[in-house]
């Protein structure tokens, strides 16, 4: 699975979503990628709802059409009183938004690429945009293209609503007295101590597709309690998972200070295919303690007995006390039917080992453009908030399970708000890891016949 990115630069992107209000644009098609057939763009394109056309040009210029209708190749002319043309210069501080004379001529909905107004674009599978006859969007050549109708580039985008602001939080945080958040919660886990006296810290295991921000999570945490931004674990987007081995990664509170009674274990991402990526086998074998820091994990094949870094007989301190399932607020909407059943799947597992379950719903930042100029919008975001309902839905755990979080990904210094949600998020897993120990606590010596150990 290849990563399609797309070709809008930081102000271009600001520029473009300056013409809506509260949306996130998702990537659909680009044609160097997937090339400048109707088909290819008609497959990914149609029923999407309301999309953006964006279209480069050699001359500077970024410019296209917004409709708010879906395609379907009706081959009719569409009622469309929200379209409208736009274009882009690195020149021009605001966009330029052409609208319609006439809301009954919105686009046409052909079979052979999008006609705005005058403007068509892959009209017979090529990058050169044609002009048809049509006066609804009245504009000069100039001014919307620099005349030059040959695209270097051309890219979809499906333009989803974010929400706006919701009235009232749907989860209280104290973000007024940040600096004294920020401490309790760091005190919170330097003095945490596991219920079980055999235990000294609480095994988290982090589980997700690939890319999703597993290892971005642990670098975030170990930062936090650096003091700096950190980038132990590597990090990065790949078709594939970029960690491949099973890594254990304790943190220290400072420079040179103790170990955090916290361990999180980052593994290699979770991919769709049936023999590819982490699978349910693999998961069992580290719940129960078997996998130990640095296992190197084949992507078509389970977890060996007899590979190096396979422990037979693991203790209590071995075992994972807690799970985190790992996604991207970006692509909740876009989980496959194959993804969430593996997760499912994953889940039934566990449940039968007892070990509490958390979601961290990463990428916030991406997911809500509000949240994205503020974090302290996070639990004021209708996006957000729809989101993490999206999410216990899917997984079949409660609302509360769920954990927003940015990670530090950019960044060279910490921000107080970005800490005290990454905090959070670990006080969570500490307190769940808690129900754990209470249960074992409970079971007395039945512990090690659950486990299978
Ligand atoms: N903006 C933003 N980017 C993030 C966030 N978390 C992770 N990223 C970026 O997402 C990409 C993937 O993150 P990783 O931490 O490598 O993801 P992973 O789950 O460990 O992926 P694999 O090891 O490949 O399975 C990186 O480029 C990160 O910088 C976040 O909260 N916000
Ligand atoms: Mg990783």
């Amino acid at each position: 699975m290849s990563v399609v990115k797309s070709s809008l630069s930081v102000e271009q992107e600001k520029k473009l979503l300056s013409l809506f209000g509260h949306v996130r644009l998702h990537l659909l098609y680009k044609a160097s990628v997937h090339s400048y057939m109707h088909s290819a763009f008609h497959n990914r394109c149609d029923g999407q709802g309301p999309t953006v056309l964006v279209a480069y040009n050699k001359a500077g210029f970024v410019f296209g059409g917004y409709i708010s209708k879906n395609y379907a190749q009706t081959g009719q002319v569409i009622n469309d009183d929200k379209a409208f043309l736009y274009s882009i210069t690195d020149q021009r501080e605001k966009p330029l938004r052409v609208s319609s004379t006439d809301g009954q001529y919105g686009f046409t909905d052909g079979k052979n690429g999008l006609n705005v107004g005058v403007l068509w674009f892959l009209n017979n599978n090529t990058s050169t945009v044609q002009i048809v006859a049509g006066n609804s969007y009245t504009f000069e050549g100039e001014e919307m293209h620099g005349n030059d109708l040959q695209l270097t580039e051309c890219e979809v985008y499906r333009v989803e609503d974010c929400g706006g602001i919701l009235k009232t939080p749907w989860r209280g945080i104290d973000w007024e007295g940040y600096s004294s958040t920020k401490k309790r919660l760091m005190d919170y886990i330097k003095n945490y101590k596991p219920e079980v006296k055999s235990v000294f810290q609480a095994r988290v295991l982090l589980v997700g597709p690939v890319g999703a921000g597993k290892s971005s999570f642990f670098n975030s945490i170990n930062s936090v309690f650096k003091g700096h931004v950190t980038g132990q674990a590597n990090t990065g987007s790949a078709g594939t998972s970029l960690t491949t081995q099973f890594r254990t990664y304790s943190i220290k509170a400072g420079q040179g200070g103790k170990a955090l009674p916290l361990v999180l274990c980052d593994t290699m991402g979770l991919e769709e295919g049936p023999s590819a990526g982490l699978d349910i086998d693999d998961v069992n074998s580290i719940l129960k303690g078997h996998v130990q820091d640095r296992y190197q994990f084949n992507p078509s094949m389970s977890v060996q007995t007899d590979a190096v870094g396979f422990c037979k007989s693991p203790s209590l301190q071995d075992t994972i006390h807690c799970v985190v399932y790992v996604l991207d607020a970006c692509k909740v909407t876009l989980l496959s039917a194959k993804m969430v059943d593996k997760l499912a799947a994953i889940r039934k597992g566990i449940n039968k080992q007892g070990v509490p379950q958390l979601v961290l719903l990463t990428k916030v930042d991406e997911a809500c453009p509000l949240v994205r100029e503020d974090l302290t919008n996070i639990y004021l975001s209708h996006y957000i908030e729809r989101m993490t309902r999206e999410v216990s839905v899917c997984l079949g755990v409660s609302q509360s399970c769920v954990l927003p979080v940015k990670n530090y990904s950019r960044e060279f210094e910490l921000d107080v708000h970005t800490d005290i949600l990454l905090l959070t998020a670990v006080v969570q897993m500490l307190r769940y890891s808690n129900s754990y120990f209470d249960d074992i606590d409970q079971a007395g010596d039945q512990k090690s016949e659950w486990l299978g150990l």
